[in-house]
């Protein structure tokens, strides 16, 4: 038996991938300043940690968030919304880093969206076992500006739906480094991650982190 460079994973996909109208994928775009990344994660976590946030029906995410930015996205048994404050040290989140700025705007540009700001960045961390159940992204003002995702340690399965909750979804691998922009008519597509498979990563170990750049306000 031959186990090859990717495990069972042979990667064929060209370094920009059309996923469907709007929605485009830069493969590894964000690899080569992993480093930067993940530095800059620790100190932002130290700041706002991780939580397990609980949603309006009263059940524990398994995946960990943070913010950073203006405002960030939070649930409780309120409902979702973005709030300045972070509610679990009563304080502003903390900024958004310039290199996470320079990231987002220069992914979108490739996508053909330029000038794009985001005001909110939403840290998801996922362990094995974490998952995150098909939704739409919608606690945004403004959907005609895109949201910059990047993919960072272990390699999930994205689910990717339609516009319908019921649309069966794409499976479709996000690996370390990759960006998507989710612009025009894929902004309100339902999706989704499948549960995280166990696996060790250089620098992020046993975890997987995603960042999502919004323009929330
Ligand atoms: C398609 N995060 O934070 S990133 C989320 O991997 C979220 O943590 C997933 O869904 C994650 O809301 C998926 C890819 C993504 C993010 C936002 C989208 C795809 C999207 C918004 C609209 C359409
Ligand atoms: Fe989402």
């Amino acid at each position: 038996m031959t186990i090859g460079l990717f495990g069972d994973w042979q990667d064929t996909r060209k370094p920009r991938e059309s996923l469907a109208e709007g929605a485009v994928l830069l493969v590894h775009f964000a690899k080569d300043i992993e480093t930067e990344l993940a530095a800059t994660l620790d100190k932002l976590t130290s700041t706002a940690p991780f939580r397990h946030m609980i949603t309006p029906g009263g059940f524990r995410m398994s995946v960990a968030m943070s913010n950073c930015g203006h405002v960030g996205w939070v649930t409780d048994a309120r409902g979702y919304r973005y709030d300045p404050l972070d509610p679990e040290t009563g304080r502003p989140w903390p900024p958004l880093p310039a290199s996470f700025l320079d990231l987002a705007a220069r992914a979108a540009k490739e996508a053909g969206f330029d000038g794009f700001v985001p005001d909110s960045c939403l840290i998801n961390r996922y362990e094995p076992g974490s998952r995150l159940s098909l939704h739409q992204d919608r606690n945004e003002r403004d959907f005609s500006a895109p949201i910059v995702s990047v993919s960072l340690g272990l390699p999930a399965t994205f689910l990717f739906g339609g516009a319908q909750r019921s649309d069966r979804p794409r499976r479709i691998r996000l690996e370390h480094g990759d960006v998507v922009v989710w612009g025009g008519p894929s902004r309100l597509t339902f999706h989704g991650v499948a549960q995280l498979e166990d696996g060790h990563h250089p620098i992020f170990g046993g975890r997987r982190i995603n960042l999502t750049f919004r323009k929330a306000l």
